[in-house]
């Protein structure tokens, strides 16, 4: 169950139990087949726990709430350290549908090209387009399907983990459901959760949304190229974007004309520098 909204969400079948070639064991079961390939013989474990939901059923909502959170927080501090042992920089995108992620993603997932090593998880109630989107790039991309589900959590994350070599990753962008609300809920294990704002949306969405414009240390102002023809302030909405989040770091850019986009280009750059250097003095 959602947390924020009361909806269902639909959990996964858990058939399985699996060692990996290089003797690196997963402790959970799961269901479907995969390839993860390691690179070299380390051989650490990618465990997580799970647990029984039921018995939280009849508690008081508030108890369901900071279960249901602290699940997932645990979750998400294992990916943090699947991310961090990897040295992958993560990105968890957010937004309301149609602000422009997954343009934004084709956009520079073909201008890093040769220069990183991406790949993305596509977070959708029920199509693949995002993900057929993706792939026609040329990069690694795994879709979580959430059916009724309003966001990803870091246990559906982690399984999509195992789709990819990890040790062949500079970058993970996780492109998770259109929704201003609820997915600020939920750690992924990311470095950053970015929020996706198009002009066409309205200058205040940062005020009507603040739960999510304060979980968003990054924003990317997206369609800069509308505006000749939108009424839309950029002035006003930076103000109130920085009233709920001071420290954000904002980027005004076009995913359609590229304007700005090297900005966003170099941001990410440093980010994975600092990253792979966590990962040297680690
Ligand atoms: N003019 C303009 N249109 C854009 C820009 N970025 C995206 N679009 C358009 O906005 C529409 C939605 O873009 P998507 O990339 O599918 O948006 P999304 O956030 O991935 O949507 P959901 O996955 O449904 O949440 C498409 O028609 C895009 O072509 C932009 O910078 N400028
Ligand atoms: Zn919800
Ligand atoms: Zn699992
Ligand atoms: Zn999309
Ligand atoms: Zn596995
Ligand atoms: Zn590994």
């Amino acid at each position: 169950m959602c947390i924020t909204c009361g909806c269902e969400t639909t959990g996964h079948e858990h058939g399985h139990q699996h060692r990996h070639d290089d003797g690196t064991v997963h402790s959970h079961v799961h269901s479907h087949e995969h390839g993860h390939v390691h690179g070299d013989e380390h051989g650490h474990e990618h465990g997580h726990e799970h647990e029984q939901g039921d018995a939280s059923v009849s508690r008081a909502r508030m108890t369901v709430e900071t279960d249901i959170l602290a699940r997932n927080d645990r979750l998400a501090a294992a990916n943090r350290a699947i991310f961090a042992q990897h040295g992958i920089f993560v990105l968890n995108l957010v937004s309301s549908p149609g602000s422009g992620k997954t343009t934004l993603l084709e956009r520079t997932l073909k201008d890093l090209a040769g220069r990183f090593r991406c790949a993305v998880i596509e977070g959708d109630q029920q199509t693949d387009n995002d993900a057929v989107r993706i792939a026609a790039t040329g990069v690694p991309v795994r879709q979580i399907n959430t059916g009724t589900g309003c966001h990803l959590d870091a246990h559906m994350v982690r399984h999509a983990l195992d789709h990819f070599d990890l040790h062949q990753l500079d970058i993970l962008l996780i492109e998770n459901v259109g929704n201003l609300v609820c997915p600020a809920s939920f750690d992924l294990g990311e470095h950053h959760k970015a929020v996706v704002l198009s002009v066409t949306e309205g200058e205040d969405k940062p005020l009507k949304y603040p739960q999510m414009f304060h979980a968003a240390d990054v924003m990317l102002l997206n369609k800069v190229d509308l505006l000749p023809h939108v009424e839309f302030s950029v002035e006003r909405c930076l103000e109130m974007a920085r009233r709920v989040r001071p420290d954000a770091t904002i980027f005004e850019v076009s995913a359609r004309s590229g304007a700005g986009m090297d900005a966003w280009y170099a941001w990410l750059a440093a980010g994975v520098a600092g990253t792979r250097n966590a990962v040297k003095k680690g």
